[in-house]
């Protein structure tokens, strides 16, 4: 019994010392003084014992209890002093971290937007907003478009199952231009006036570079004393050249709209030839950006002003086509495809 306890003392002693973590010498604490421990079982073999291997051994086992414990105890707060030591030497980096960014910006729609408007603000127009589902009325009818009129052929018309609101059929449609405006200002406001509406328009197009079913129109509305082709003529100036810079030019070719009297095209000089001809412009030179024109004696009279007493002129641009020029986007579809690296393709390369 004296030489297990003295290899007991010596294997165990070793084996604490040579501990690294508090798991472990939790297990060789039960390992010696647990229910089934080297100690305890080696305390339960004293009946065993004669008196004088008795008097040997019982002291020598309270010896070796007592330092085991000792070295047990002493071993567990030299591990927990490392771990103190290990954190405290773990040094928190708290330097800054340069995440790599990307940069945000807006829709290049949204920036025409608000380019636009503030344009037009500047000379005293103000935002008007009519709805994008529209009767046929005010789509057609009040805007010197009779039912059946070949005119109507101009405008691809997305209609509306009208039907299952209890209208008329064929009465209800997806604005194809933001003149449905025209008649709803006219009615609301008492001359002089100078409006702008901005906003979608849709159409059952056959969609190709040039046509989206869904785009944008900018569309003003202005009622005065005494306007003529001369003021929609500076006013298409202040548009294409505050959008496009002072060397833009414009120019006015007659067109047919059946809402105003005289009609016009408004054209832009094509800035990928500079006039002489390309691909871009159809080698003509220009591109038609607008619809434009004095607003009609009878679209006035259904608006409940005097044609006597008052002129209007009015336009619908493309902010989109426009868009397309400066940009040099080749394709209209880009703008509501959701591809964004194909649009950020042009950002900052503004013609
Ligand atoms: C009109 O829509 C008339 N309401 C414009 C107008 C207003 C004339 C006031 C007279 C007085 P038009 O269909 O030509 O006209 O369209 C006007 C502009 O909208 C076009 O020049 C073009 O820039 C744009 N546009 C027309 N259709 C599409 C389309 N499918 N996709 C993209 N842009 C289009």
């Amino acid at each position: 019994m004296e030489n297990r306890l003295k290899i007991i003392y010596q294997d165990y002693l070793h084996k604490i010392q040579q501990t690294k973590d508090l798991k472990s010498l939790d297990e060789i604490f039960l390992a010696l003084f647990g229910k089934n421990g080297e100690i305890t079982l080696a305390t339960k073999e004293f009946p065993k014992l004669s008196k004088e291997e008795l008097k040997v051994v019982a002291p020598l086992l309270a010896k070796v209890k007592a330092e085991l414990e000792e070295a047990v105890t002493k071993r567990r707060e030299e591990i927990k002093e490392e771990g103190y030591q290990k954190l405290s030497e773990e040094k928190l980096d708290l330097t800054p971290v340069e995440l790599p960014r990307e940069k945000g910006h807006l829709h290049v729609i949204t920036t025409f937007e608000e380019e636009t408007v503030g344009l037009f603000q500047k000379l005293g127009f103000q935002r008007y907003d009519a709805p994008q589902i529209d009767s046929d009325d005010f789509n057609f009818s009040l805007l010197n478009i009779p039912e059946d009129h070949p005119a109507r052929d101009l405008w691809d018309t997305l209609y509306l199952d009208s039907e299952r609101f209890g209208i008329e059929p064929g009465k209800l449609l997806l604005r194809t231009h933001t003149s449905n405006s025209q008649v709803r200002i006219m009615r609301e406001h008492q001359p002089p006036f100078r409006m702008m509406v901005l906003g979608r328009c849709f159409r059952y197009e056959n969609l190709d570079a040039r046509h989206e079913h869904t785009f944008e129109q900018f569309e003003i509305v202005y009622v005065d004393k005494g306007l003529s082709m001369a003021n929609l003529q500076y006013l298409s100036e202040h548009l294409l050249k505050g959008i496009f810079g002072e060397e833009m030019k414009v120019r006015m070719t007659p067109g047919y709209y059946p809402f105003v009297e005289p009609g016009a095209g408004v054209d832009g000089l094509c800035i990928f030839c500079k006039g002489k001809g390309c691909k871009v412009c159809g080698g003509v030179g220009w591109l038609e950006l607008a619809g434009a024109g004095m607003i009609h004696p009878t679209v006035l009279k259904n608006g409940g002003i005097d044609p006597k007493i008052y002129s209007g002129i009015a336009w619908g641009f493309g902010p989109f086509r426009m868009l397309m020029l400066k940009y040099g986007i080749n394709d209209i579809r880009t703008f509501l495809s959701g591809n964004l690296k194909e649009l950020l393709k042009y950002e900052g390369e503004s013609k």
